[in-house]
């Protein structure tokens, strides 16, 4: 892997015990300040970050393998970005597309029309979030079809907005007592190869859900199929090969709008640009967030210009969406992600990283599974020899791994995987000093456990 250059060294020091003196005290302030609904994976407060590495306000220099949740995949202080947003900014920081519109808008909707999946015509909306975006599909979907019903799916998660916590499957912590939620949104079986029967195929799984929307929604009652192409917070769930496109050619025959939310798997993070290119399928509307813009806050829905274009002017908006300095970002972003081939690097991520874990899960019994494409990974953990869950022993790798300096996520609808989110930008060092840093952490979890 040819590595990039960084402003920082990409390497874990750690200095002071974890979290430091500083982080300890920002942690005291924040109690008398920040609300205690807003938590943080780890207890130290960020100073610098490059690449793939993040300096604490202690001068701890900790390996990043979360990206702050798949966002910094070209790193988090990528030359190119800075440059763009202090150029954007020293012209003008906001205007309001809605009122007085900029190049740079038109700009991101044309790039988004040559990466997303399918050659038709094709229009698109920026936001701000990606449960901004994803309410917006549902929004365009309703209207342009005079249908209603949403079909979302088990370990679902697309938002913690009114409607994006209805169409998330989890209810600790995102939705417990936040109700009522939004009506008309329905769920269904997802496709999970580790724990379905292991000769069911994908087809046979979406025939099962087919079958379930016929009879328990009806298919003309139907707007919109909204789902992860690889399921990101409810566990990394890859579908069975098969499950998806049988989905979309359903949609299809039916006038549903197949919405792909890859605000988590969009942007080079799976090997391809977007993770439904992997079984060549075509999302009528697609949703994107997190690695758009190298950081900055920027969410877009891109879809069949018959749809989009079915809304009335003024339909669709929001004060700051499409920001001229995030829309200057999203562009240096992608112009770097081209650039340095970053699909192929996610490629390079899974080839080092994928049969390494492999092989710790040989050597453990609390492995179930080990999965992912690219730069998108996850093991999950179990009771030895068995598929029930381990959340605890989940926990206990995740907080040894930053006694180690490294940052590492748990997901999961029973909080039982990790998931690798490195930034793309990682050098091929420190990817594999995290990847030690995890197989040592697993062994002596798993041993204390015995
Ligand atoms: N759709 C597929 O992964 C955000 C959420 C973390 P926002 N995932 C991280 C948390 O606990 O809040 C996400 C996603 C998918 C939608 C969203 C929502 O994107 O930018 O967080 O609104």
């Amino acid at each position: 892997m040819d590595d990039l250059t960084y402003r920082l060294p990409q390497k874990r020091v750690i200095r002071t015990e974890l979290p430091g003196p500083a982080s300890r005290a920002l942690t005291e302030r924040r109690k008398a300040s920040v609300a205690a609904g807003v938590g943080s994976s780890v207890p130290v407060y960020a100073a610098d970050a490059d690449g793939a590495v993040v300096v604490d306000v202690d001068g701890n220099s900790l390996l990043d393998f979360g990206s702050g949740i798949a966002v910094t995949s070209i790193g988090a202080s990528n030359p190119a970005v800075t440059q763009a947003v202090s150029e954007q900014a020293q012209h003008f920081t906001h205007t309001c597309f809605m009122v007085t519109p900029y190049e740079g808008y038109v700009a991101v909707a044309e790039q988004l029309a040559t990466l997303t999946p399918g050659n038709h015509e094709k229009r698109s909306v920026l936001f701000n979030s990606g449960a901004e975006a994803v309410e917006n599909a549902v929004k365009v979907a309703r209207l342009a079809t005079g249908r209603q019903a949403v079909v979302a799916f088990d370990h679902a998660y697309h938002g913690r907005t009114n409607l994006t916590m209805a169409l998330t499957a989890k209810t600790m912590p995102y939705k417990a007592r936040f109700g009522p939620f939004a009506p008309e949104i329905y769920r269904m079986p997802m496709s999970y190869p580790f724990r379905d029967d292991p000769d069911r195929t994908g087809e046979q799984s979406a025939h099962d859900v087919i079958d379930r929307m016929e009879k328990q929604i009806g298919t003309d009652t139907i707007a919109a199929v909204v789902i992860e192409p690889i399921q990101g917070e409810g566990g990394f769930i890859v579908p069975a090969t098969g499950f998806l496109p049988t989905l979309v050619d359903w949609c299809r025959a039916n006038g549903i709008v197949f919405i792909a939310d890859e605000v988590q798997t969009g942007f080079a993070r799976t090997g391809d640009w977007f993770a439904c290119e992997y079984e060549g399928i075509v999302p009528d509307i697609i949703t994107m967030a997190k690695g758009i813009a190298g950081g900055m806050p920027l969410a877009a829905i891109t879809g069949r210009a018959e749809l989009l274009d079915a809304v009335h002017p003024g339909g669709l908006g929001g004060t700051f969406g499409g920001n001229p300095v995030a829309c200057a970002a999203a562009l240096a972003a992608i112009d770097t992600m081209r650039a340095n081939d970053l699909p192929a690097r996610a490629c390079e991520i899974e080839a080092i990283a994928l049969p390494r874990l492999r092989g710790l899960a040989n050597d453990v019994d609390v492995i179930g599974d080990v999965r992912g494409r690219g730069a998108m990974l996850a093991i999950e953990f179990v009771r030895a020899g068995t598929t029930e869950p381990d959340p605890a022993l989940t926990k206990a790798v995740a907080a040894r791994a930053f006694d180690q300096g490294l940052i590492l996520l748990t997901c999961g609808t029973y909080g039982n995987v990790i998931r690798l989110l490195p930034p793309l930008v990682i050098t091929e060092d420190a990817l594999l000093d995290g990847i030690s840093v995890i197989e040592q952490v697993v062994r002596n979890t798993a041993d204390d456990q015995r």
